[in-house]
């Protein structure tokens, strides 16, 4: 396996920290970063047929349908081909993984283990700044200005999908749909866990994992 063109794949269940240690890894590693989340949220910021079309489903803390994700994200995933990659929030679905494994089988599964009532308490707290998918916590990462992004200077926003009634559907549904998946890579033997309460206490275990695998 070149460490140049690993294809690696971050999961875990809504809000449990694969944005931001997807950001390290990405510092990191020198990988792209390709958030099926923030792609949509994007589309949904410019308002583009697809944006219009997803809306709904995100506000709801709902999933897509899975013939809109799998032709949209094998069509980011192929604007990156050539580069090592890192791809979070997709595939959320055994659907999905199958169709994924079709045509760009990964190499590495990192899988983060958060408890839900950490997962909870931190959603209250979330701001993100919709053209760059950056993401601040109150107390964790707080932006230098409060509201503002710290590169931009631009208005940072909560997340619709945020409110509690949506991120009680969003772990029901990644409960009964999205565990499978785990099982899916488990099978394939590529799967790693990574336990913890904070980000803080994971990355130091997930670069211990990475290191000699990028290094090969
Ligand atoms: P997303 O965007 O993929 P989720 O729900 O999987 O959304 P989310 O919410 O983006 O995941 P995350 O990336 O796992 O969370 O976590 P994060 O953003 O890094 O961290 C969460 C918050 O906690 C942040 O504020 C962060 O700063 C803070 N934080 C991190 N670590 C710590 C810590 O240690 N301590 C503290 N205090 N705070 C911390 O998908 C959204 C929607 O898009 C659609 C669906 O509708 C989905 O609901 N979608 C799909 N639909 C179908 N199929 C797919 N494949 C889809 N992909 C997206
Ligand atoms: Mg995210």
């Amino acid at each position: 396996m070149s460490g140049k063109l690993l294809k690696t794949l971050i999961l875990g269940a809504p809000a449990s920290g694969k944005g931001t240690i997807s950001s390290r890894i990405v510092k990191k590693y020198a990988v792209a970063h390709v958030s099926s989340g923030d792609k949509l949220r994007d589309h949904i910021e410019k308002q583009t047929d697809l944006g219009k079309e997803v809306k709904k489903y995100l506000n709801e803390g709902k999933l897509v349908p899975d013939d809109v994700m799998i032709k949209f994200m094998i069509t980011e995933l192929k604007k990156v081909e050539g580069k090592p990659w890192l791809l979070d929030g997709f595939p959320r679905t055994v659907g999905q993984a199958d169709a994924l494994w079709k045509v760009q089988p990964v190499d590495v599964v990192v899988n983060l283990v958060v408890p839900f009532e950490v997962i909870i308490d931190r959603v209250k707290n979330r701001w993100v700044h919709l053209p760059s998918g950056r993401v601040y916590n109150i107390g964790f990462n707080t932006p230098k200005v409060e509201g503002k992004d710290d590169e931009t200077g631009e208005d940072l926003v909560q997340r619709p999908d945020d409110k509690p009634e949506a991120v009680r559907k969003r772990l029901e549904i990644y409960e009964s749909v999205t565990r499978p998946v785990i099982e899916f890579y488990k099978a394939k033997g590529i799967l790693k866990e990574f336990e913890g309460r904070t980000s803080d206490e994971i990355w130091p275990k997930v670069t211990a994992y990475l290191d000699p695998i990028f290094k090969k």
